[in-house]
């Protein structure tokens, strides 16, 4: 299982290099991952397993997080409606999105970055989605809400791109253009 020390900090390369496209059928290697990087989420949500290993809790978590250039990552969380998503997208993508952006008023965070990083992050408040399940199977979803964000954060990892990028830096507080803060 993936613990805290298996999880690379900021500074470390492969945070910083896109990751690669994934080949199907998968090979056992890769859907290992798929169902650890899926599995640490459930277990950093419950609190007896987390108090048991040190774990934070997070909704999200990317595969260059484990030291792997493979492009898929796990998400694990309710949206608006109460309605749980959990999946590993592999080979993700965004098809389309709203002019309208979200951010979270309280900033973000990350799993790979162990201090807080003050400042609004824009988002796109809507996203279309595409990506692969483990099986092969393409599925397109949209996504808003803390789902959307998680989803965007995610991809930005296996991209390179780390939560600051996006921060102001003048102002990391500046009003964001066109968007409507997360919970409103
Ligand atoms: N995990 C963060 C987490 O707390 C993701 C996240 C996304 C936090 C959006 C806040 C807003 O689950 C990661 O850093 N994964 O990359
Ligand atoms: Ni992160």
């Amino acid at each position: 299982m993936i613990l805290m020390e298996d999880i690379i900090r900021e500074g470390h390369p492969t945070l910083r290099t896109r990751a690669e496209e994934v080949k199907f059928p998968l090979t056992d290697e890769d859907r290992k991952l798929a169902s650890d990087l899926l599995e640490y989420l459930i277990n950093s949500q419950n609190p007896e397993m987390a108090e048991k290993y040190g774990l934070r809790s997070g909704i999200g978590l990317a595969a260059n997080q484990v030291n792997s250039l493979k492009r898929m990552f796990a998400l694990h969380l309710e949206d608006h409606n109460g309605e749980l998503l959990s999946f590993v997208a592999i080979n993700p993508k965004i098809v389309s999105h709203s002019v309208e952006k979200s951010y979270i008023p309280s900033g973000e965070g990350c799993l790979s970055v162990d201090r807080q990083v003050p400042g609004y992050v824009p988002r796109h408040a809507r996203i279309t989605v595409k990506f692969f399940t483990v099986d092969g199977e393409q599925k397109k979803i949209r996504l808003k809400g803390l789902p959307a964000i998680a989803f965007q954060h995610e991809l930005d990892h296996l991209n390179g791109v780390m939560f600051y990028d996006h921060i102001n830096k003048e102002n990391p507080f500046a009003e964001v253009p066109d968007s409507v803060p997360l919970g409103e």
